[in-house]
């Protein structure tokens, strides 16, 4: 290393791609000697997700490529060794970081005199992040529930909501019916359109790599038009839809007294027409039946979705609205199928996820929370900024800021497009 030019970069190096290679080459050919401040396990899960490959592999991977000559381990300045202590032990004359953004601690080093900093063009377009982001969007709901047994999924009707839950951890997305038409100034009463809720669904599949099931009501119509909403929804890159056996026009669940139902024959029909009418074998139908909230009785309820399972449901959803959660709880005590229970707990918010876990149930839809609190929000904002006549204390106390809003939106790559071609 005497007398020759160091060259440092760092990486997490997680799933090894062509942008991390680029990078390398481009660092090598600034000097003569290349270390790789390579972030341990740790560091990466503190500032990224648990890593997919281990610290010693992405080494041996990063140690075997020609132009590296050395790795170590890199912490930031999260812990030691930081970034700050190599620099100073390998005497390094330049540190490299691709020109997608430069991360303070580069500046810091520059600042302190460390080093030369030094931004290389970055290979277009791949990112780890952007991989993963592929892999799980290809990840289905039935994947996801086979490998992690239990999923939460929650309502969005909107990109940034979608990106929350996502920044959050949740498992999935529901796109609510009752939300979607509350949106479009209806009430939840059969009036909003196939066509209004694939363009909701479209945001939201766009916005995410969760996994988005939708709740199609009736499935629009009878058995053709289920054909159609089964193929449209698939089309768009839905994981799975939800169809109950409401009559049609319906009213919304959580409200009125007993109705009819659609004989569960006719209901059972539209599931195997439905399972027939997919493309991919991933695709998921949830079949709801309205039994036990019109109060037809556990014994119906339980009926319906045994012949809603023989007719090919990939999971039942058998809707309670008794709001102490005892009815809800019963219901996987009479559940002899495999078939996963899918439960919607917005009337019994009392019972934790864990609570219904235990009890037999696999998925949770929280199917409204997000909206509710937004509506809530917004209008304890307008009530403070009318009061003081100022927006000042709802920007100080309760608004995110502008630049969290701005990053809950593309335009990393818009930036990224407008440089590389040149825009502006
Ligand atoms: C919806 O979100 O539209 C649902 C769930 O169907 S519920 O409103 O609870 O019936
Ligand atoms: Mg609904």
């Amino acid at each position: 290393m005497k007398n020759k030019k160091v060259v440092y970069a760092t990486m997490g190096g997680d799933l090894f791609h062509r942008g991390h290679l680029e990078l390398i080459k481009k660092a090598k050919k600034l000097g003569d000697f290349l270390i790789i401040g390579l972030h341990p396990d740790d560091v990466i899960k503190r500032y990224k997700r648990e890593p997919l490959i281990p610290f010693e592999d992405r080494k041996k991977i990063i140690e075997s490529i020609r132009e590296v000559d050395k790795v170590v381990e890199d912490c930031m300045d999260l812990r030691e060794p930081t970034m700050f202590d190599n620099l100073k032990k390998y005497k390094v004359s330049i540190a490299v970081h691709g020109d997608d953004w430069l991360p303070p601690l580069y500046k810091k080093a520059e600042e302190q005199k460390l080093c030369r900093v030094v931004q290389v063009e970055c290979y277009p377009y791949i990112t780890t992040t952007k991989l993963l982001q592929e892999i799980r969007r290809t990840k289905r709901l039935n994947y996801l529930l086979e490998k992690k047994k239990k999923l939460v999924i929650v309502s969005a009707g909107d990109a940034i909501t979608a990106k929350l839950i996502e920044e959050a951890e949740f498992d999935g997305i529901w796109v609510s019916g009752f939300e979607a038409s509350a949106r479009l100034g209806l009430a939840d009463n059969g009036c909003i359109t196939m066509t209004e809720m694939l363009n909701a669904a479209k945001t939201i599949v766009d916005a995410t790599s969760l996994p988005v099931l939708v709740d199609v009501d009736n499935g629009y119509g009878g058995l053709h038009n289920f054909i159609r909403t089964v193929k449209e929804f698939e089309k768009i890159g839905c994981s799975g839809i939800c169809v109950e056996d409401n009559i049609f026009p319906k009213i919304n669940s959580l409200w009125g007294g007993k109705i009819p139902l659609l004989s569960m024959e006719e209901h059972g029909a539209k599931i195997r027409v439905g399972k027939d009418a997919q493309k991919t074998k991933d695709f998921v139908i949830v079949a709801r039946t309205e039994a036990l909230i019109r109060g037809y009785g556990m014994a119906e309820a339980i009926k319906r979705a045994e012949h809603y399972v023989k007719s090919g449901a990939d999971m039942v959803l058998t809707h309670s609205r008794e709001s102490t959660g005892k009815e809800a709880l019963e219901i996987p005590k009479y559940w002899k199928s495999k078939i996963p229970l899918v439960i919607v707990p917005t009337k019994f918010p009392q019972l934790t996820n864990k609570q219904l876990f235990n009890a037999g149930f696999s998925v949770i839809v929280l199917a409204n929370q997000t909206e509710r609190v937004k509506i809530k929000a917004i209008r304890e904002s307008l009530k403070i900024i009318k009061k003081h006549d100022s927006v000042y204390p709802v920007e100080k106390e309760l608004s995110a800021t502008l630049d969290d809003m701005r990053d809950l939106t593309p335009i990393r790559e818009v930036e990224e497009i407008d440089r590389r071609y040149g825009t502006r």
